[in-house]
């Protein structure tokens, strides 16, 4: 086949922003994929949309399938944007793939031919026959973008990127990223739901629904179905609007707050976790210590629950928050207690269930879940990828970052004793419904917001509940410290421990060991020009004294 002609404006030295200026990228800068895709200045995503989109059509090919493309920049600013790619599972881009995704993106218009060769020479001989002899009616690039101005600029620079082999193109539109990896997966298994997001929707509400019915309150209980949800101005907000269309408000009573202001500005999720303050539209007063409200991010896959500190505290504007790690407690709970009773019913199945963390979890937690509920945990590096790799361990495997970021997903073994079970037995109906109301490609917040509020009404809980039943969060403090190079910090014990520079780990050691119940790390961040900084100790003050003695410690390796 002859070499595909690349559009100038969709090259480095001709790429074209979406309002219409050219905007060209140096040879030299190497862009590189990172923890959640291409992540950029809106100006420079053209070309790389474009590049991304070629590669998705390439992998399309290769196996025949759905691939996706998400065009989000997530919590970033709204003068951001980025992309990122899905496989056909509707699991994030493997991570050969994301090798290859950087060596094309890098490649100059001249090389780009002889890259994908290379790339092609990787492919098993099935495939390349297949490909050869056209057998590629369900190669498609399924495209969804968030509420960026940039956005719709961007899907035309996919467009383009996947027409070069003629693979299919689908636009799929506005869509929260869940959303797209849900619709990749189903395009490649229909019998798991239509690929639409009506096919969404009504994929997880009707098990919701079905699960609320069989759900039974306890006597006495505290539960209260009304929740305010702070849409972070973002994609959350219409297609919120279109799922609860299939939510009877006699089950949940959803306000939307921040539908359409500025993205991410003062509100989301990311907000109120570093900030731990009210985003705007949040009121202590209206909504102290009685209310219950959930922040969402930008693109819909983090979740969080916060409420007012209340009048009484003084403080107008400080949230409690109940974050990733709490949910992933909940969601334990919940399940374990199904599993314990499936456990004692005499079947040849053993389900295994572990929880899956990052460094950032709360020791707190950690320690609830190993010592209380005795639940296998695991610590992997940030990053979703890693933390759903290791869940995939287990028959149930509950994954949380404390930002807000998890899921759960359920292995082949786990289909085969509940899914595929006769569902006169409660536990059983209970564990292959809630299966049903998670999303487990990726986390997502309107699935988890469905199965944490049915969580809460299984066990009769208030906010108070869910905060005194479990445990009580350690002070903790994050603090970022820019940095010219932070290629020069090595971490190892998922991300625990420094290696490099020389010494620091040691430093670090001496600092922790001053205070009481003490915790620390020091980590480059994945995404941007920084290292950052979390401590615990055992009060706030201390908390803070610990933070600033290790920012101390990284500023002298900067000045020296
Ligand atoms: C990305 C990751 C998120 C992680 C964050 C950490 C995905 C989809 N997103 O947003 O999981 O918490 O980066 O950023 O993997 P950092 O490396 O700058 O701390
Ligand atoms: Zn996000």
């Amino acid at each position: 086949m002859a070499d595909p002609v690349f559009p100038h404006q969709f090259s480095r030295a001709g790429n074209t922003t979406h309002t219409g200026e050219v905007f060209s990228i140096p040879q030299e800068e190497q862009l590189a994929y990172g923890t959640a895709g291409f992540r950029f200045r809106a100006e420079k995503l053209p070309f790389i949309v474009f590049r991304c989109a070629y590669v998705a059509s390439l992998r399309a090919r290769q196996l025949d399938s759905a691939i996706g493309v998400m065009i989000t920049a997530s919590h970033n600013p709204a003068a951001d944007n980025g992309v990122k790619l899905v496989d056909p599972s509707g699991d994030m881009l493997s991570q050969q793939w994301e090798k290859y995704a950087t060596e094309i993106v890098n490649a100059t218009d001249e090389d780009l031919p002889s890259a994908v060769r290379a790339l092609e020479k990787q492919m098993s001989q099935v495939e390349k026959s297949r490909i050869s002899s056209g057998q590629t009616k369900n190669a498609r690039v399924v495209c969804g973008m968030d509420t960026r101005i940039s956005g719709p600029h961007l899907m035309s620079a996919a467009r383009a990127g996947s027409a070069l082999f003629n693979v299919q193109f689908v636009d799929v539109g506005i869509v929260t990223t869940p959303m797209l990896h849900y619709t990749v997966k189903s395009f490649n298994e229909p019998e798991f739901a239509e690929p639409t997001n009506q096919g969404y929707y009504r994929a997880i509400s009707s098990a919701f629904r079905e699960l609320y019915g069989i759900t039974q309150e306890p006597e006495g209980s505290r539960y209260q179905p009304h929740v305010i949800v702070d849409c972070a101005n973002g994609v959350g907000a219409p297609r919120l609007r279109e799922f609860l269309e299939h939510i009877p408000r006699d089950m949940l009573e959803i306000e939307l707050r921040n539908e359409r202001g500025e993205l991410n500005h003062d509100c989301g999720a990311d907000f109120v976790k570093i900030s731990q303050k009210m985003p705007t539209e949040f009121r202590n007063s209206e909504e102290g210590k009685e209310g219950k409200c959930v922040s969402f991010d930008g693109d819909a896959d983090r979740i969080l629950y916060f409420r007012g500190k209340g009048a009484e505290s003084g403080d107008s504007e400080s949230v409690e928050l109940f974050d990733g790690d709490r949910i992933a407690v909940l969601f334990a709970m919940y399940l374990k207690e199904q599993l314990d009773e499936f456990a004692a019913i005499k079947t040849n199945y053993r389900l295994t269930m572990g929880i899956i963390q990052t460094a950032y979890a709360n020791g707190a937690s950690t320690r609830f879940i190993r010592d209380s509920l005795k639940i296998e945990t695991v610590i992997v590096p940030t990053g979703v990828k890693h933390l759903h790799e290791a869940a995939s361990e287990f028959d149930v495997g509950i994954y949380f970052e404390a930002n807000g970021h998890g899921t759960v997903v359920f292995s082949e073994q786990f289909n085969s004793a509940i899914r595929r079970a006769p569902s006169s037995i409660m536990c059983i109906r209970r564990l292959a419904l809630f299966s049903r109301v998670i999303n487990e490609t990726v986390g997502d917040a309107f699935a988890d917001l469905m199965a944490i509020e049915m969580c809460l009404r299984h066990f009769g809980w208030s906010m108070d509940d869910w905060n005194q039943k479990l445990y009580s969060d350690v002070p903790n403090i994050q603090i970022k410290v820019p940095v010219d190079d932070r290629s020069i910090f090595k971490t190892t014990n998922a991300e625990q421990t420094l290696l490099k520079p020389d010494g620091i780990q040691k430093r670090i050691d001496e600092d922790v060991a001053k205070f009481k119940s003490s915790r620390a790390f020091i980590r480059p961040s994945g995404t941007e020009n920084i290292v950052r900084i979390y401590a615990e100790a055992d009060t706030v003050e201390n908390t803070l004294l610990l933070g600033k003695s290790l920012e101390q410690v990284v500023l002298s390796i900067r000045s020296a």
